[in-house]
C-alpha cells in the first residue's frame, strides 16, 4: 500500500515542490491550500504524470472549524498519514513595531502558529494509533535570528521552533518523528506576498545573488524523510551559499 503525505500550502513554492517530490516517490497525497484553481491544476498534473491518487483539501488553516470538519471528513484510509509537511505560512509587511499593521500581525500569527497547531493536533491524533509518522515543520532562519522590522514574522517562526521541540517531546512515546526545516532566502511567491503584490520590491530581495529555489528545500525534506526508521533529523538550517545570516548576504 502506498504511503500518504499531507502537505499544507501546496499551491506554490516549497509546498508545491514537495508535492512533486513526494508524487515522484509514489506517495498518495493530501494537498491543502486556499486557491482552488491552482490546487486542481497541480493535483491533475501530478495524477496524470505519476501513478498516485490525490485528495484536494480546499481550506484555510486559520479557520479552525472548517479545517477540522474538512480534514475529519476524509475517508478513514486517508487518515493513515505517514508524513505531514506543515508548510502553509507567510509574512505580511516589513515594518518597525510602532508602525506595523495589526491585521498583518493577526494574519501571520493565525497562519504560521495557530494554523500549524490546528493541523498538527488533527494529524497527530491520526498518527498515534499507528505509532509512527513524521511531522515536518517549515520554520525559517527567522526562527533562529531576529532581523530589523522582522519582529512578528520572526516571533511566529521562533514559535514554530519551540513548537517543533515541544511536539517532538510530546509525541516521543508514540514513535513519531518531528523535524524542523529552516530555510534562508528561497525565491518563491513569499516576497510578493510579504510586499502585498509589489513584484519589483520582491525582485530586489534576490537581486545579484543566487537564492535557494523551492526544489532545494523539497530535496532536503526528502532526505530527512528517507532516513532509516531509527534516525531523526531534528533540525536543518539551509542557506544559499550567498547568505551568511538573516541580514548578511553577498551580492557580488
Ligand atoms: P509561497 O507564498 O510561495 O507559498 C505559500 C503557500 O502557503 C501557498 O501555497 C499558499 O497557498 C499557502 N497558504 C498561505 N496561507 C494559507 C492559509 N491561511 N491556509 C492554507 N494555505 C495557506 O511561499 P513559500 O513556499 O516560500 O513558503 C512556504 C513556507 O516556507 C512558509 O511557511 C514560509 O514562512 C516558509 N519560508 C519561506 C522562505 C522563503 O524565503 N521563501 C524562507 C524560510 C521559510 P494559498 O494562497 O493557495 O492558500
Ligand atoms: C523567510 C526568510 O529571511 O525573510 O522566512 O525571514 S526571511
Amino acid at each position: 500500500m502506498s504511503k500518504i503525505a499531507l502537505i499544507t500550502g501546496a499551491t506554490s513554492g516549497i509546498g508545491e515542490s514537495c508535492a512533486h517530490t513526494f508524487a515522484q516517490q509514489g506517495y498518495n497525497l493530501i494537498l491543502l491550500a486556499r486557491r482552488e484553481d491552482r490546487l486542481v491544476k497541480i493535483a491533475h498534473h501530478l495524477e496524470d504524470k505519476y501513478a498516485i491518487t490525490i485528495k484536494q483539501v480546499l481550506a484555510d488553516v486559520r479557520d479552525k472549524n472548517n479545517l477540522t470538519t474538512t480534514l475529519e471528513a476524509l475517508p478513514t484510509e486517508w487518515k493513515k498519514v505517514d508524513v505531514l509537511v506543515n508548510n502553509a505560512g507567510l509574512s505580511q509587511g516589513l515594518d518597525p513595531i510602532d508602525k506595523g499593521d495589526t491585521n498583518d500581525w493577526d494574519t501571520m500569527i493565525d497562519t504560521n502558529v495557530k494554523g500549524l497547531l490546528y493541523v498538527t493536533k488533527i494529524v497527530s491524533n491520526w498518527m498515534i494509533p499507528n505509532q509512527s509518522g513524521h511531522i515536518i515543520n517549515i520554520g525559517s532562519i527567522a526562527g533562529k535570528e531576529v532581523y530589523p522590522n522582522g519582529n512578528v514574522y520572526c516571533a511566529s517562526k521562533h514559535a514554530v521552533d519551540a513548537l517543533t521541540k515541544g511536539t517532538r517531546i510530546d509525541l516521543l512515546a508514540h514513535g513519531i518523528k518531528v523535524t524542523a526545516i529552516n530555510p534562508g532566502m528561497v525565491e518563491t511567491e513569499f516576497s510578493v506576498v510579504r510586499f502585498k503584490g509589489d513584484e519589483d520590491r520582491a525582485k530586489k530581495v534576490y537581486e545579484n545573488l543566487e537564492p535557494l529555489i523551492a526544489d532545494d528545500i523539497a530535496d532536503a525534506i526528502w532526505y530527512v524523510v528517507s532516513r532509516p526508521k531509527h534516525v531523526n533529523i531534528n533540525d536543518m538550517l539551509i542557506m544559499p551559499t550567498a547568505q551568511a545570516t538573516a541580514t548578511i548576504v553577498n551580492r557580488g
